[in-house]
């Protein structure tokens, strides 16, 4: 009986955290600060020194993204601070956003 009702506490405490970050990963504000390290213009690809990822429930690191649209990668330099937004696609992670930071 005992190991049951741990059990239920257990999926409770899975479906209260569950709840709000599937929520919290449709924002329209879930930004994440990295800096740039380096821009590959004609790869479309960019590689960031990111903070933790809310969405994707990523922690920080140095990783390359593809982006979504190279044109974005216009507006951003390596050394540059910016707020991204980066989503899971079948093929990996995606920048779908990319803005300076302020
Ligand atoms: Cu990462």
């Amino acid at each position: 009986m005992k190991s049951i009702l741990r059990a239920l506490a257990v999926a409770a405490g899975v479906l209260s955290l569950g709840l709000p970050l599937s929520a919290h990963a449709a924002g329209v504000d879930d930004l994440t600060e990295a800096t740039v390290k380096k821009v590959d213009q004609a790869g479309g690809r960019v590689t960031l020194a990111h903070g933790p990822i809310a969405n994707l429930g990523m922690p920080p690191m140095t990783m390359t993204f593809a982006a979504r649209d190279a044109a974005m990668l216009k507006r951003v330099k390596a050394g540059d601070k910016v707020r991204f937004r980066a989503e899971e696609t079948g093929g990996g992670y995606v920048v779908v956003r990319i803005e300076a930071a302020k």
